[in-house]
């Protein structure tokens, strides 16, 4: 008998179902499956699992057989049930392991397939479904990994995990209107008195189809006086981490200097569009985009040029392979 083997297919936090893919021969799958489900299910089959350790039952769930050598556990996400769960299997001689991507996606036809499913699961923008759907068709069509491929790679990275965008700029030139607009709720709270926004206010965005963490942040270019000075120096630390500074301001605020050491992207934009002054004021010169917050225009050429600065159009477009795993 060879140990059947195992792996978390959800992370260990809580959850409502945890997932754990076993892989093995299809006798060696029969006898494990055979200890927690009163009948073993066929292939394409689900059965009710029920596991038991000293302490009593552990948790009741869904066994699936996904083909003759794998199957899948499904029982409830808390980390307790996954802790003896995870003992349970030790003590039915399953051995923990990485499993190869085919193992975790049995239903895919190949390995390059798998390893896109694998990566579809771990990108939080949607801009990486596009690239991942055909990525096997892409391989094939385009052959093995180049230098370049590594280095756009390296790029295409702002698609598994949320860059940080800032948006930094005077006070009351409508920073906190501008991101409850794009997020279409309230977020941050909005006022006309300066130093209304008092602590970095995250959220999660979709800006042209990459997922960001977007901060209002406050009090980087605020008078000393409306903001105290360690706030003053998380968002300086917040700005100088951030892929992305939205640098804004409004007809009559200037353009703040930024002063900021090795610093990221920095798109300016013009707010409050639609004031009467808006048309003639200096600030347009070196405006990248306008918006008007209040009447929700400009919104999407905002998105638009973020998006462009955490990865260009060249990097989405390009029909080869993603090289996400570098090689
Ligand atoms: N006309 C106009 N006023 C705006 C716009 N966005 C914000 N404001 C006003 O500008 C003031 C400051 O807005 P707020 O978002 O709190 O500015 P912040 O200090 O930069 O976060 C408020 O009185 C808003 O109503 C806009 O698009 N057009
Ligand atoms: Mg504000």
């Amino acid at each position: 008998m060879t140990p059947v083997r195992w792996a978390w297919s959800t992370p260990m936090q809580p959850g409502a179902i945890a997932l754990v893919t076993l892989v093995g021969e299809p006798s060696d799958l029969d006898a494990l499956l055979s200890a927690c489900c009163r009948r073993v299910p066929a292939v394409g089959a689900t059965a009710r699992c029920m596991f038991d350790d000293s302490l009593g039952t552990i948790d009741d769930g869904v066994a699936v057989r996904a083909s003759p050598t794998s199957a899948l556990l499904m029982p409830h996400g808390g980390v307790r049930i996954a802790q003896r769960v995870q003992a349970w299997l030790r003590a039915h001689g399953a051995i923990e392991g990485q499993l190869a991507d085919l193992a975790l996606f049995p239903e895919c036809t190949s390995s390059h397939a798998a390893a896109a499913a694998r990566m579809m699961g771990r990108c939080a923008s949607r801009r990486a479904l596009e690239l991942l759907r055909d990525h096997a068709d892409r391989i094939e069509r385009f052959g093995p990994t180049t230098a370049h491929d590594v280095a756009r790679a390296r790029r295409l990275r702002v698609l598994i995990d949320p860059p940080t965008v800032v948006i930094a700029g005077p006070s009351n030139v409508g920073k906190s209107t501008l991101t409850n607009a794009i997020a279409r709720r309230t977020v941050s709270v909005t006022d006309d008195s300066a130093g209304t926004t008092r602590d970095p206010v995250p959220v999660r965005l979709d800006l042209d189809g990459v997922t960001v963490d977007w901060i209002d942040l406050p009090g980087l270019l605020d008078a000393p006086s409306d903001i105290d000075a360690s706030a003053a120096s998380i968002a300086a630390r917040l700005a100088a981490s951030a892929s992305v500074i939205v640098l804004a301001t409004a007809p009559g605020h200037g353009w703040p200097m930024l002063a900021l050491p090795g610093h990221p992207t920095i798109v300016r934009v013009l707010l409050q569009d639609d004031r009467p002054d808006a048309a003639s004021c200096i600030e347009r010169e070196h405006a990248l985009v306008t918006c008007s917050a209040r009447q929700s225009r400009g919104l999407e050429c905002l998105a638009l040029a973020i998006r462009r600065a955490l990865i260009s159009d060249d990097d989405l477009a390009d029909p080869r392979a993603w090289a996400f795993d570098g090689d």
